[in-house]
């Protein structure tokens, strides 16, 4: 594989950072743009000083060619593009939708028209699972129609529509990945909307109990940051382009109640678990279709929850002896 220059929207956050680690790895030139509103650069301190990676601060909403001038003149012409910059929280998109339609409609579609502007050779887009809403016939596939029932979902489809618009006019590859439940190390736990599990992790890791919503029959369908990543990278080089969407998820859900017992077996916590009231308008039952990413790109979720929540365990371990120190 030859090294390209990647711009990586949302580079400084959970997902994002670990793309930055893999491209890197594989010998890529890496542009991270990012706002710092979620993202964090202690998630790129492992790259300080390297040559190959230039950071832009700025909002992905705004037009990009300003804000990437000096990375373009350091590292060339972008050649690729993974956009995951996002208002990333569904209960704000339905309290603020106008800033979700901003940051994620609107930012979309900056990515999209400095892409089309510098012919990049393919743009892959973080969309969500939450583009489907609630399902009648589990598991989730492509084909069904989406019936998104919260603004982020909605601007979230949008996006995807956007791609396929570009692709069909401009000629642009794109492809859309459909994200399920993502969790893994540099997840932050630190609002009421992050992931389940970094939550989880964060109070087993102080013996607080952990607060299931609802009954905790609600189940969703987990994949690990490592495999994102793979998936991600393989659509962003797939030969012969990769038209989406494609699902992103193991294929295998579970329920909340039994994600909270492994949490603590893996933390080798003391915490309990407690129940609060179920969060409105929440979706019973998720979990992904899995056929077409393997059929399309060859891909297959690797990592075992056991194994993705002991991995995640040592980094809140490790995170939180260094807070300590
Ligand atoms: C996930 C995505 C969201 C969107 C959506 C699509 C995350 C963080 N969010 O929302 O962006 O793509 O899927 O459907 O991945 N729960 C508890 N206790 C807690 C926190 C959560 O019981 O302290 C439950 C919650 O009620 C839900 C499950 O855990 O049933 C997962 O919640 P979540 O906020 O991690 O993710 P979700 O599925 O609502």
């Amino acid at each position: 594989m030859t090294a390209e220059h990647v711009l990586v929207t949302g580079g400084a956050g959970f997902i994002g950072s670990h793309i930055v680690d893999r491209l890197l790895a594989d010998g890529h030139r890496v542009t991270v743009l990012d706002d710092f509103s979620t993202g964090d650069r202690m998630n790129l301190a492992g790259h300080l000083g390297v040559r190959a990676l230039v950071v832009a601060e700025a909002d992905v909403a705004h037009p990009l060619a300003r804000s990437l001038r000096e990375a373009v003149s350091r590292q060339g012409p972008v050649e690729r593009v993974v956009h995951l910059a996002a208002q990333t929280s569904v209960v704000k998109s339905v309290e603020a939708p106008l800033e979700d339609l901003r940051v994620n409609a609107g930012g979309t579609l900056q990515v999209l028209e400095y892409a089309r502007g510098v012919r990049a050779r393919h743009v892959v887009f973080a969309s969500s699972a939450a583009v489907y809403g609630d399902v009648a016939a589990l598991p989730a596939h492509e084909g069904l129609v989406p019936r998104p029932s919260s603004p982020y979902g909605v601007h979230k489809l949008a996006g995807e529509h956007y791609l396929r618009a570009y692709g069909d006019t401009h000629g642009l590859p794109t492809t859309p990945l459909r994200l399920f439940n993502v969790y893994g190390p540099r997840q932050d736990p630190s609002s009421p909307y992050s992931g389940v599990i970094s939550i989880f992790f964060e109070r087993a890791s102080r013996d607080l109990p952990l607060t299931v919503f609802g009954d905790g029959e609600q189940t969703r369908d987990f994949v690990y940051v490592g495999d994102v990543v793979e998936a991600i990278v393989r659509a962003l080089f797939a030969a012969e382009g990769a038209p989406g969407p494609l699902n992103v998820g193991t294929g295998r859900q579970i329920c909340v109640n039994a994600l909270a017992a492994q949490v603590i077996a893996a933390a080798r916590s003391a915490s309990e678990i407690a129940h609060a009231e179920a969060r409105a308008g929440e979706i019973l039952r998720s979990v992904a279709d899995v056929a077409r990413i393997a059929d399309r790109l060859g891909f297959e979720a690797s990592t075992p929850l056991a194994q993705g929540l002991r991995q995640t365990a040592e980094w809140f371990a490790a995170t939180r002896a260094s807070a300590l120190a």
